[in-house]
């Protein structure tokens, strides 16, 4: 069965592949499933027929006969779980990369969404300028323990897992800001992973759904 996903309609980042359907689909290019995508605007999606779908009116989702998902991490498992490619076989190796995924989602992520709060939504507070370095330093701290373990490998733990997918996914989030660059191996191993082919895919056609807008809206 074609499993459907959610995504924006139309992006905030202009189809840069920063929304978190791109892990979700770049995961399920890894595994070669394909899939459908619903789109949804802002508002369809704070509509009860979504927040049946995700309880917080958010993107992405994943529905797939009678089963329906929500959060990125555990879709991309999910997929993992039930095709080769993006989990080890061995077990520990599996726990593993399972550990490596969570680590990604809730100890490499959350940092890097409260800078982005701030930038985005408290510029004005009072408190800001002093804020924002104090962030900032927060994921310098984590960036070079994940760049202290990464070392000289290519991946985090041998080959390329769910857990470097979710990653590599969370760190893009600081590509255009200039932090990444502060830690050459991590910038290194954020391109690496832009650089498979499946990542190009999913990104070409997330980048397609913001290009395909613009231009009917344009052309209105
Ligand atoms: N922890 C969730 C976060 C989902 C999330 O923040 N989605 C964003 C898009 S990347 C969203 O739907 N934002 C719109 C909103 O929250 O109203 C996940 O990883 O799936």
């Amino acid at each position: 069965m074609t499993p459907t996903i959610t995504a924006f309609e139309r992006s905030p980042d202009g189809g840069r592949g920063l929304a978190r359907d791109m892990r979700v689909r770049w995961a399920l290019e890894e595994v070669g499933q394909p899939y459908d995508v619903r789109l949804l605007s802002f508002g369809a999606m704070k509509e009860q027929a979504h927040r049946a779908r995700n309880p917080f009116g958010q993107i992405p989702t994943w529905e797939e006969g009678d089963l329906v998902l929500f959060e990125s991490g555990a879709i991309v498992l999910h997929i993992a779980k039930r095709h080769a490619g993006l989990l080890p076989a061995e077990a520990k190796a599996r726990a593993r990369a399972v550990a490596w995924s969570f680590a990604a989602i809730s100890t490499v992520e959350p940092p890097i969404v409260e800078r982005e709060t701030a930038i985005y939504l408290e510029r004005d507070r009072p408190w800001h300028a002093e804020r924002l370095p104090m962030l900032e330093g927060r994921i310098h701290v984590r960036l070079s323990e994940l760049s202290a373990r990464l070392g000289a490998a290519h991946w985090l733990d041998g080959a390329f897992s769910a857990g470097d997918l979710l990653m590599v996914a969370v760190l893009i989030r600081l590509k255009d800001g200039g932090m990444l660059e502060a830690h050459p191996g991590l910038a290194a191993y954020v391109a690496r992973g832009e650089a498979r082919p499946a990542y190009r895919r999913a990104f070409e056609a997330q980048r397609a759904v913001f290009a395909d807008r613009s231009n009917n809206l344009k052309s209105r």
